[in-house]
């Protein structure tokens, strides 16, 4: 064990950095509509490398991100998605569900999968494989790359960039397109870039505070 270090270091600019993190978390929205505009690949390895912070079960950080630039790749991706979502908006979806996504104006068409020009895809790693073919257990899987991807999300807010929580559904076709090993599977697509110019989203609030809290 090592001691831990508090951060920050006083009480008054904790709560001014909350303060400032409330408010720019609190204005985050799924984005649909991307620009074209580079983001370099510094800042993609930044955003990354914080949500690889996040904690995971006995530290094993189930998780591998494969960032995809390379317009080839993403045009692939789009293409496996779309076949994907017209299965689902032509058939397999159910008549609530496609009610309930109404507001959001999804349909199969996914042109951010090439405007935007960054994609990561966050994997899950169930097992970890060792250099000599040895398996190795991961715990609360799940949980550690749902927190990891939180992380991300809001890294990706706090950048001034933006992001949705893509999962075109089954995903599998992103092991094969991206060459991932049989022990990771696609838990995430993010799409991240900066919004289209006069890009507009759902009209859609959180729930009421008392309606998702009890103090006991
Ligand atoms: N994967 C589909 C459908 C979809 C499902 C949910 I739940 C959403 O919140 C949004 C969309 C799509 O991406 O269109």
């Amino acid at each position: 064990m090592i001691s831990y270090s508090p951060w920050p270091p006083s009480k008054e600019e904790a709560l001014t950095l909350f303060e400032q993190f409330k408010q720019s978390l609190g204005s985050r929205r799924s984005v649909r509509e991307f620009a074209t505009t580079a983001v370099s690949k510094e800042e993609i390895e930044s955003l990354i490398s914080l949500a690889a912070s996040a904690p995971s079960g006995a530290n094993k950080q189930p998780w591998h991100f494969v960032a995809v630039q390379d317009s080839n790749v993403k045009r692939q991706i789009r293409e496996s998605a779309e076949q994907e979502e017209k299965l689902f908006y032509k058939g397999r979806a159910s008549e609530e569900w496609l009610k309930d996504l109404e507001p959001f104006g999804t349909n199969w068409q996914k042109p951010f999968l090439e405007d935007a020009p960054w994609l990561i895809v966050v994997f899950r790693k169930n097992f970890d494989v060792s250099d000599k073919g040895e398996k190795a257990k991961n715990y609360y899987v799940q949980e550690s790359v749902g927190i990891a991807c939180g992380f991300l999300i809001a890294a990706i807010h706090l950048a001034g960039l933006c992001t949705l929580t893509h999962t075109p559904s089954p995903m599998g076709f992103l092991s094969e397109i991206l060459g991932r090993p049989k022990n990771e599977k696609p838990f995430l697509l993010l799409p991240v870039g900066y919004p289209k110019e006069g890009a507009r989203v759902p009209d859609i609030s959180k729930k009421e505070f008392k309606e998702i809290t009890d103090f006991i």
